[in-house]
């Protein structure tokens, strides 16, 4: 680990937000639009390396999705939907889901697919230490199923890139949906632990309860925090940060993935949270300040404008720039009246979650992670033979005996990481795109 500044990478496809779920649909792609110009309007761009990311390719889909769910998303478009009745059932997608059949679906996956892969394989490479991509997070998708707004899981695609280089990937979920499809895919695994913080009981998709653990090789690799209406600021970081520091504790993961779904912000459309910018991105904060490899995702986020204020200025703490709270003048200045401002100030509501409630929740958790510590797989952790890392590096990672030398402060707040193995394998090409307005 290095405690020089972290190398942040932005990827950004120009056409991503011109994609149309539909008029009463409530996810707009748009929305990525508006965050990409807000991001350029602060000068972010200037501190990032900016990459066009390119469109996964039906095979780079299929290392999670099947064959013939993907060939349906390929074939399928709004004209011929009568010859494909029965696979619209089958695969959860049309107008009577929440998965409308749309212009242009598949190219829309791929887009905000590839962008994760790009970020996953930058990092793999070495080649960065924060990659960012604001379109991804789609976390509801499943191997044979669209879900909740999602086609492709872009998020399941670039763990699975991640492990070809790192031991441990630890994948975080801040949506207020519960991060079922990621969590469903690695459920019976050692090497990925998901930790979901999420509204549960009445609430789609349904899943999520805290004694959902995991299975098999994976039992207590599942980490699901069920929340209420109304959370705050604080109730959140009093869950967030206690339980990430156990996991940091325990799992020590050389990657990390984490999903900042903007629907859990005060004020959502279909959220009903309570957090502030800075409540949200105070998680964005403390996962940065771990100092591990991390891919930085988009997901929900249905009040638009609060969606491009949100993940601007999470983008602008992940490079350590302060932004000021005035908008800058852009292409979309309109959507922010009648403040022009960037922060946002939580409702005068009740939070309903007790503080015994979160307490429960807190304790729950921390005990949860506890009984892993004794686990064998903990320190015995397998390495499969095709693993592409040097050997003393996945040593270093997957094996340390604990001792001082493999704890590495990081600055100053008292915190310990582990070593990661940096990956030998080559990026796809991208284009460097520097400054250039949206086309
Ligand atoms: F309000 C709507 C209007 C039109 C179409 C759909 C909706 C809608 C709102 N909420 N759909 C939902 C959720 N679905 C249900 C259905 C009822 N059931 C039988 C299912 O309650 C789906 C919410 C999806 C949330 C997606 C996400 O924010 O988590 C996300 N993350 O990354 C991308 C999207
Ligand atoms: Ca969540």
């Amino acid at each position: 680990m290095s405690l020089t500044k972290q190398r942040v990478s932005y990827f950004y496809h120009p056409e991503v937000g011109h994609f149309y779920y539909g008029p009463s649909h409530p996810m707009k792609p748009h929305r990525l639009k508006l965050a990409h110009h807000l991001i350029l309007s602060y000068g972010l761009y200037k501190q990032m390396e900016c990459y066009r990311p390119h469109p996964a390719t039906p095979g780079e889909i299929t290392k999670f999705h099947s064959e013939d769910y993907v060939n349906f998303l390929s074939r399928i478009n709004p004209d011929n939907l009568k010859q494909f009745t029965q696979q619209m059932q089958r695969f959860n997608a049309g107008d009577m889901t929440d998965c409308p059949v749309f212009d242009g679906l598949m190219e829309f996956a791929q887009l905000y697919t590839g962008a994760s892969l790009d970020g996953a394989i930058k990092l793999n490479n070495n080649e960065t230490d924060i990659a960012i991509n604001w379109t991804g997070g789609l976390h509801h998708a499943k191997k044979s199923e669209a879900s909740g707004f999602c086609y492709i899981n872009d998020i399941v695609l670039a763990i699975l890139e991640l492990l070809k280089v790192h031991a441990r990937v630890l994948y975080i979920d801040i949506d207020i949906h519960h991060g079922d499809g990621v969590e469903e895919a690695f459920y019976c695994t050692d090497r990925v632990m998901t930790f979901s913080l999420h509204k549960y009981g009445d609430f789609f998709p349904g899943t999520g309860h805290i004694k959902d653990v995991g299975a098999k090789e994976g039992t207590g690799y599942s980490v699901n925090a069920p929340l209420t209406s109304g959370m705050t600021d604080k109730a959140y970081e009093d869950i967030f940060k206690p339980v990430m520091d156990k996991i940091m504790e325990i799992f020590r993961p050389g990657a990390i993935v984490l999903q900042c779904g903007a629907d859990s912000l005060t004020g959502d459309r279909l959220g009903c949270f309570n957090l502030s910018l800075k409540g949200h991105a105070e998680c964005v904060k403390y996962v940065k300040s771990f100092h591990v490899p991390t891919l930085v995702l988009g997901g929900g986020g249905y009040t638009i404008r609060n969606v491009a204020r949100c993940w601007a200025y999470e983008t602008s703490v992940l490079l350590d720039q302060p932004i000021p709270n005035k908008i800058p003048f852009n292409d979309y200045f309109e959507y922010y009246a009648p403040d022009y401002e960037l922060h946002l100030t939580p409702e005068p509501r009740e939070n309903m979650n007790t503080e015994a409630s979160l307490e429960a929740v807190r304790v729950e958790l921390l005990q949860q992670l506890q009984e892993l510590q004794g686990a064998p797989s903990v320190q015995m952790q397998e390495v499969p033979p095709e693993f592409d890392l040097k050997k003393e590096e996945a040593y270093a990672e997957g094996m340390n005996d604990g001792g001082a030398e493999d704890d590495i402060r990081d600055g100053g707040n008292g915190k310990t990481s582990k070593g990661y193995g940096d990956g030998t394998r080559r990026a796809h090409s991208a284009e460097l795109y520097d400054g250039e307005k949206d086309q």
